[in-house]
């Protein structure tokens, strides 16, 4: 991370009380909201104003606003069609810059004042309808958009077909992990922002395509010939997303690699004693929740001070997509935009620190 300061840390993980007194400021302005405020509104809105805080703090930190504008695009399309008007917006995000500030001193307090006037000026001129979260979904016709609709009224059966289609089209394995199971699972995150699905709809197509993942895998390591080389893959600890890395792990596999896949939420300590045990080439990491990246941070830092033996880092997932070289800031060798690229740039690394008869120098 760009600036290191435990206040913004402590906001990123505690934002509560700075979302209080920025909800108060808020109703102070805006004494007629108070009134209308029912029990729920009251806790959504308390919701709100955490998120608001975590995520202008989050972007104090790593001191790019990327993050931040991704957010009030994905705000812009969670607010979509309902009562929310853009300046009621504006306002919430100059008082949560306002209520983290109390929390903070400078310079803290005036770069998150000033992130909050951005965020502010800046959320009325998006497009709820042509961000990355809310563009159009699949056209009816293509396999994702069947794929999606099969697990959306709980079929997976049907969802299975569509797979053995594509299948009996030619298409490999490899194809369907980038062309089908990935946009099918970030439409359904888009039909659940919208709220087209329930969290329960959004668990059952996940663990579908889980399962249809463990369907396919002994097609796609079939041809694959062990090359000696070690991936240890995990996503941050916090974060719950795992079917990302778990592509990634699965293509190194697919590629002769001894791939280690730990899965979601790896506690940095036993990464770390994972790491001294199995001396791997590579170690790819995972955050789609902007918070997690100071995870890896600290991660590839603990990494870094092992000297030059150590083994080499690839980050990916939703932040690094969205910041462009935030990966190189926080001192990892490289990215990836997703499984294939991942693996492209792991082989192209593991040849440039491998010698002559192949064997990784140390
Ligand atoms: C399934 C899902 C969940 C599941 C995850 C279950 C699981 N077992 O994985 C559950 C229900 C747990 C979940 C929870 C939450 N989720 Co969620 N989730 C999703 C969803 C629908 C699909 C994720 C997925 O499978 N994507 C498909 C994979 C293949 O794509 P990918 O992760 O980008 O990975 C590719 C690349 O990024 C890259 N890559 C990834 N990792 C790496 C690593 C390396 C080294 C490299 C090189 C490349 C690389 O390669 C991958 C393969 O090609 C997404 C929608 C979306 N757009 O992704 C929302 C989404 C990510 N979730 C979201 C949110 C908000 C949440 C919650 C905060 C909701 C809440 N209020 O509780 C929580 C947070 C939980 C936590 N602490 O992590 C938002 C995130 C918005 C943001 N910018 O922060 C999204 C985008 C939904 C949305 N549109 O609002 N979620």
């Amino acid at each position: 991370m760009v600036r290191n300061s435990r206040a913004l840390e402590e906001l990123i993980d505690h934002p509560d009380t700075a979302a209080g007194r920025a909800l108060d400021s808020l109703f102070e302005l805006r004494p007629d909201l108070r009134l209308r405020y029912d029990e729920r509104s009251l806790r959504l809105a308390r919701e709100d104003m955490a998120h608001h805080v975590r995520r202008l703090a989050q972007s104090a930190l790593s001191g790019e606003v990327d993050s931040l504008k991704d957010y009030l695009s994905w705000l812009k399309v969670l607010f979509r069609g309902l009562p929310l008007p853009d300046e009621l917006i504006a306002e919430s995000l100059r008082c949560a810059a306002r209520g983290a500030a109390g929390s903070l001193k400078d310079p803290d307090a005036r770069v998150i004042l000033e992130l909050g006037e951005l965020a502010a000026e800046s959320y009325a001129g998006l497009d709820a309808y042509s961000s990355r979260y809310g563009g159009p979904g699949p056209a009816p016709g293509t396999p994702v958009h069947a794929y999606v609709r099969s697990l959306v009224d709980g079929r997976r059966d049907l969802a299975g077909k569509v797979v053995e289609t594509e299948l009996s089209r030619g298409r490999s394995v490899r194809d369907l992990y980038l062309d089908l199971f990935q946009p099918a699972q970030r439409e359904i995150g888009r039909l659940w922002h919208v709220r087209e699905v329930s969290v329960a709809q959004e668990h059952f197509a996940t663990a579908a395509t889980q399962y249809l993942m463990s369907e396919l895998y002994p097609r796609l390591i079939s041809q694959s010939r062990p090359n000696g080389r070690v991936l240890v893959a995990a996503s941050a600890q916090g974060e719950l997303h795992e079917v990302g890395i778990r592509m990634v792990a699965d293509f190194f596999q697919s590629d002769g690699w001894d791939s280690r896949y730990f899965g979601a939420n790896l506690p940095a300590e036993s990464l770390l004693a994972e790491v001294d045990r199995l001396r791997p080439d590579l170690i790819a990491l995972s955050a789609t929740l902007p918070e997690n990246v100071r995870w890896i941070s600290r991660v590839v830092e603990a990494l870094r001070a092992r000297g030059p033996g150590r083994p080499a880092v690839l980050v990916g997932g939703l932040p690094f997509l969205v910041s462009e070289g935030l990966w190189r800031r926080i001192g990892a060798d490289a990215t990836g935009s997703d499984c294939r690229e991942a693996l492209v740039t792991g082989n192209r690394i593991a040849a440039e620190r491998s010698g002559p008869d192949g064997k990784a120098r140390t």
